[in-house]
């Protein structure tokens, strides 16, 4: 059971999601144009894993007998320079919905939810993980510089990066964690 305020910040949660998953195909996008497929197949990859996202919340509220409520995807920024121009971004990115993943933990903690608690507990986990690539990706950029062989080096090194989430939500983001 969700309260109407639980409910509410879940498919506020859909939403931020969603958009992670916009804002990475964006940057696939911009990453492509920059002649760097490596980067771009590590951005589609990072959209894959916010569609995960996105939907273990959507199947979370649905299961809770919460009412989904899907809201407008705000347009993404496209006007991108460099991976050295994107990351900081994403990592900005990331400390906002880490900040948003902990207000919804402190709301299931002040609402006595025991479930939401633990299933938000992953995705406590999870933003760690998130962060920790962007810094690593920062630092690597940042020691690169302005050496186009080194970046050339990168982006082949990206291009071997594979989902390792379900990308299959058919029957459901729980049937496809099991088949995956
Ligand atoms: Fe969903 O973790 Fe990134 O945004």
């Amino acid at each position: 059971m969700l309260s109407q305020k639980m409910t509410d910040a879940l498919n506020e949660q859909i939403n931020k999601e969603m958009y992670s998953a916009y804002l990475y195909m964006s940057m696939s996008v911009a990453s492509n144009e920059m002649g760097l497929k490596g980067f771009a197949n590590w951005f589609m990859v990072q959209y894959h894993e916010e569609m995960y996202h996105a939907m273990k919340f959507y199947e979370y509220v649905g299961r809770q007998g919460g009412k989904i409520a899907l809201k407008a995807i705000a347009e993404p920024p496209s006007d991108f320079s460099s991976p050295l121009d994107m990351f900081p971004k994403t990592m900005e990115h990331e400390q906002f919905v880490t900040r948003s993943i902990n207000d919804l933990m402190d709301l299931a903690i002040e609402e006595k939810d025991h479930a939401s608690r633990i299933f938000l507990q992953w995705y406590v986990t999870e933003q760690v993980e998130e962060e920790e690539n962007d810094n690593d990706m920062i630092a690597q950029l940042k020691l690169i510089g302005d050496n186009p062989q080194g970046l050339m080096m990168l982006d082949r090194e990206l291009a071997g990066r594979a989902a390792n989430v379900p990308t299959d939500f058919s029957k459901g983001v729980e049937g496809a964690a099991e088949e995956g």
